[in-house]
């Protein structure tokens, strides 16, 4: 019995050197010391050894079990560390090698235009207001003063959502809902910069789709001076100390009496050149006293109280500040574009 006990250890040793893998390892171990192993099948028959013989057996059996047992747990081992070894071999890493180059985004020149003009008029004590950009009819145009008649309500001028609701064309309305809010009483002092939509071919000048930054002050007793104090102080702060600014009739169906801003021109300083079409201004904004009828439909007393309004394009002050041939650069993406405000 202690040989055959000698020959299965040999045998089971062998087996687990061969083994590949921890399957092949467990088999083995099934078969040789599993309960119904070649072992366990020796032992059984003790029972026919004599007193003295027994216990010698039976130790044998043990120490072969054990062998078996230890040098499982080895080969085990070694299988692992040998495969964590090509793991780690098939995940090394070249600290060496150049890293891809992290791409930068940056500011679109519309978006660092807007915030420069916002902090110049929060500087004078605005308040930056947003509103949707799909509008009622009636905020988009009846509370800014335009009759249902009227020319610029014309279905071929806006896009409509359906025949109450439209994409905003001003940013007015945004102002309008304000005024309301205000409940009738003063000072309502806003800025309102966003998207507006016009139906309107694109070409190098014009977009369906452009930026309107557009202020209010309504107060007691706000006259005309203060309207242009206001964008004087602007002005300066926006294109420089010794730009001069100069006030033109204008019409809008929203402000009485109406004016055009024009700003002196900062290439040839008013001689005249291709900039200022040989007038020495560039014309900037639109402004005026808001209309008594806007201020009353929008809950305002126009017997007590008065304002005035303007409205920009952002584009264009983007397109002076920075000398850009083309609106369309603006809403295109193109990084080759859009790469070149990185720093701005
Ligand atoms: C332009 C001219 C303008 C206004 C916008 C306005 C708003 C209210 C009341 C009265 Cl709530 N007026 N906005 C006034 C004058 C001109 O925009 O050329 N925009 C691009």
């Amino acid at each position: 019995m202690i040989e055959r006990l000698e020959e299965l250890q040999q045998e089971a040793l062998q087996q687990i050197e061969k083994a590949g893998d921890t399957k092949e390892l467990e088999q083995v171990r099934v078969k040789y010391l599993g309960k119904k192993g070649p072992i366990t099948e020796v032992l059984r028959g003790m029972g026919q050894l004599s007193k003295e013989e027994r216990p010698v057996v039976g130790q044998k059996g043990n120490e072969v079990r054990e062998a078996i047992q230890e040098r499982l747990e080895k080969k085990t081992k070694m299988l692992a560390d040998e495969a964590l070894k090509e793991k780690l071999k098939n995940e090394t890493l070249d600290v060496t090698l150049p890293g891809r180059p992290v791409q930068r985004g940056a500011k679109h020149p519309l978006t660092s235009v807007v915030e420069e003009i916002e902090d110049i008029f929060i500087g004078m004590g605005f308040e930056v207001t947003e509103g949707p950009e799909v509008e009622t009819d009636y905020y988009n145009f009846e509370a800014m003063n335009l009759p249902k008649d009227h020319p610029a309500r014309d279905m071929q001028d806006s896009f409509y959502v359906s025949s109450d609701l439209l994409m905003r064309t001003q940013t007015s309305p945004v102002q309008a809902r304000s005024m309301e809010r205000h409940q009738g009483k003063g000072p309502v002092k806003i800025i309102c910069p966003g998207k507006v939509y016009r139906r309107d071919d694109d070409d190098a000048t014009h977009s369906h789709q452009f930026m309107q930054i557009e202020g209010l002050m309504v107060d007691e007793n706000i006259r005309m001076s203060d309207l242009k104090g206001v964008l004087e102080t602007f002005v300066k702060e926006y294109f420089g100390e010794e730009r001069e600014i100069r006030l033109r009739p204008s019409y809008f169906p929203f402000t009485e009496p109406s004016a055009e801003l024009d700003v002196s021109c900062g290439i040839c300083a008013g001689e005249g050149c291709r900039i200022c079409k040989h007038t020495g201004w560039i014309e900037v904004l639109g402004c005026g006293m808001v209309h008594p009828r806007v201020l009353e439909m929008s809950g305002f007393d126009p017997e007590i109280y008065s304002g005035f309004a303007f409205g920009m394009g952002v584009e264009r002050f983007s397109l002076l500040k920075y000398g850009i041939d083309d609106i369309r650069h603006f809403y295109t993406n193109d990084m080759r574009f859009l790469k070149q405000f990185t720093r701005v």
